[in-house]
């Protein structure tokens, strides 16, 4: 789906994150031609029906912003494996969601290797609506099902020494043509402190809009870290790991200086190239002030007492 163009817009594909390794990408000769290659289509999960969809609302995540419409929402969308630009929803057709194994290990006590349903037997879902905000400046607001991360590190028993969760997507360069281009650095993959892991906020999307999450979201798992930047919330994730040392992310190898490991969002922070003040919600248009941790102060302001010093913004 394409809304119309305005000033908004030349200015954000002037600010994507993509734009200085997308084009690296075409130098090295990989059309994009091949990117819109996933008609085909992939399974979709048989699994929605027995998801019990729509699962209950937690009514103290519920914000009085209005939802974005699931077209909007659904329609322009951040998903590099299958692709540069925002409209990747048909080529992440080609993603095969089931069976979909998820590991858990590294430094815990219960490593485990589990189809996704398994999981999912081991966890109770529930609706949580969340304003959600790229560093690109767009926002939205939605309905997400699913589960708190901290049921990932529960299950885990992590052991004294780890200190951070890594969180990392599918590889797959047959099904996601953007991963055949060596200039990114494969799987993507997210971290967290093991605090911020627990934090009540943290939250694994396995739904959307009362829906098993279609492909271009991230199915058939995604995490969703709505006071940080878009980019920390891996999609399609296969892979939880506990480990010592601090997570390199997908973009912080790309660009350290621009995409650091905290990316909470703080209107007052300016990215390397662009202002951070003011966002955009996806449907309307509609232009507001962006919000300190993206209105989710009082959830987790208390996670960096102690770390101003740190690079805790960006
Ligand atoms: N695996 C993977 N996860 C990803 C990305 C990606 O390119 N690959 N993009 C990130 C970015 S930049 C954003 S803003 C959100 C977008 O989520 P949405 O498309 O569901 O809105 O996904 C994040 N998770
Ligand atoms: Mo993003």
């Amino acid at each position: 789906m394409r809304f119309g163009r305005r000033s908004w817009e030349e200015r954000e594909s002037a600010v994507t994150p993509e734009d200085v390794v997308f084009s690296r990408r075409r130098l090295l000769g990989l059309g994009i031609g091949t990117i819109a290659g996933g008609l085909l289509g992939g399974a979709t999960r048989p699994w929605a029906a027995e998801l019990a969809l729509p699962a209950p609302a937690n009514p103290q995540f519920a914000p009085t912003d209005r939802v974005t419409p699931e077209a909007a929402a659904g329609g322009y969308n951040n998903f590099t494996e299958f692709g540069g630009g925002k409209a990747i929803q048909a080529a992440s057709r080609k993603l095969v969601t089931s069976p979909w194994r998820i590991e858990i290990g590294g430094l815990c006590g219960k490593p485990a290797s589990l189809d996704l349903d398994d999981l999912l037997k081991k966890v109770s879902l529930e609706e949580r609506i969340y304003r959600f905000r790229c560093v690109e400046t767009w926002s939205m607001v939605v309905p997400w099902t699913g589960f708190p991360l901290a049921e990932i590190v529960r299950l885990a028993e992590p052991t004294a020494a780890a200190k951070y969760l890594r969180v990392e997507s599918f590889l797959d360069p047959k099904v996601a043509p953007g991963q055949s281009s060596r200039v990114y650095p494969w799987p993507y993959a997210e971290g967290l402190t093991l605090a911020e892991a627990t934090n009540e906020l943290a939250f694994l999307a396995v739904g959307a809009y009362g829906k098993a999450l279609p492909s271009q979201h991230g199915a058939p798992i995604r995490m969703v870290l709505p006071w940080k930047y878009g980019f920390k919330s891996a999609k399609s994730v296969v892979r939880f790991r506990f480990v010592a040392e601090r997570p390199v992310s997908f973009w912080e190898t790309l660009q350290p200086d621009e995409y650091g490991f905290y990316a909470n969002i703080n209107p007052k922070v300016a990215h390397a190239r662009w202002s951070q003040a003011n966002e955009r919600r996806l449907g309307t248009g509609e232009a507001l002030p962006t919000r300190l941790f993206n209105g989710y102060e009082a959830e987790v302001a208390g996670l960096y007492k102690g770390l101003e010093k740190e690079r805790i913004w960006f």
